[in-house]
């Protein structure tokens, strides 16, 4: 089976009379009673997940944010005290955005956010982004003022990125950073990726399951590591701190990076690679009995 990167995914069309930006109204007005419904359900799971699982910065966030249990939250109302926190704003996408949009946003400090919410057969398991995943998931994170930073970087790193043809390597440390990051910290190791702690299945499996690899982070290795939107990751980077991440970030020059780059192999999902620090050597029982499809078989 070929490995699918998000970079490979089709996104969504602009909708008729949408905005240049992709920014849509969020339409708080417009959620059914259903839908507030299974953001307190998918909230409720995670209050009961998360605890000793998730970083002191991802609870500091939802604290102060006043990220509640009670439906889907209002942009307007969440933005008061986001940009308060860190001059970072949410506006309402209707799904994946073009990538160069996607960034622009970013290095501008807006988060762009589905405003859709899954579907109550789908609870566990999502392709394409919805608004549990996009605010629960990303925004607590963006009131820690590191991790800001770190964020508004990524973006402008994707425009250079963009621009010089090597997206895919970059795409790659969003996904083992922002969406499946995981921290070392003197109580063990802390999910800080939002498609973990968006996952009540996958914040399990994150930090127990005998199954993945879980290494130390590394840019160079990162950006060369093949991921899969699938199903549950098969490796895992474990980074030693927040400003550890943002200060690679601001202080690697990326051009030469890329250029090393693409004279090197990429590396598959499961590899251990010499100078790897190895936290967890994975059995890689779980994707090898077929994953998520296995199971249910
Ligand atoms: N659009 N809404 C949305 N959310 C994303 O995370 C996203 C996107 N468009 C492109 C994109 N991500 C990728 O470029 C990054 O994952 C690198
Ligand atoms: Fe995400």
């Amino acid at each position: 089976m070929g490995v699918v990167e998000r970079a490979d995914q089709p996104q969504v069309i602009l909708p008729k009379g949408g905005n240049p930006d992709w920014t849509i109204p969020q339409g708080h007005e417009r959620y059914s009673e259903a839908e507030h419904r299974t953001w307190t359900t998918l909230y409720e799971r995670q209050a009961e997940t998360l605890p000793s699982r998730a970083c002191e910065a991802f609870f500091r966030g939802l604290e102060a944010l006043d990220l509640h249990g009670q439906g889907i939250p209002d942009f307007a109302q969440l933005n008061e005290k986001l940009s308060a926190l860190t001059g970072w704003t949410i506006v309402a996408v209707p799904g994946l955005v073009p990538d160069g949009i996607f960034f622009d946003h970013l290095a501008n400090r807006r988060f762009p956010a589905g405003n859709f919410i899954r579907g109550t057969d789908e609870l566990d398991y999502l392709k394409e982004p919805d608004i549990f995943h996009d605010v629960f998931g990303h925004v607590p994170m963006l009131a820690d003022p590191v991790f800001a930073d770190y964020m508004q970087a990524y973006g402008k790193g994707g425009q250079r990125a963009l621009s010089l043809g090597y997206l895919q390597n970059l795409a790659r440390l969003y996904w083992y950073t922002v969406e499946f990051g995981l921290l070392e910290t003197p109580s063990g190791l802390r999910i800080y990726g939002a498609g973990i702690v968006s996952s009540r299945t996958e914040s399990i499996f994150a930090l127990a399951s005998p199954s993945p690899n879980r290494l130390g982070f590394s840019l160079e290795r990162v950006m060369r590591t093949l991921y899969r939107i699938d199903d549950f990751q098969q490796v895992y980077f474990v980074i030693p701190s927040l400003q550890y991440l943002l200060d690679v970030t601001t202080k690697t020059d990326f051009g030469p990076l890329y250029t090393k780059l693409s004279r090197l192999p990429d590396i598959p999902i499961a590899a251990i690679e010499p100078g790897d620090r190895v936290f967890t050597l994975g059995t890689q029982d779980y994707a090898n009995s077929g994953g998520r499809l296995g199971q249910e078989a």
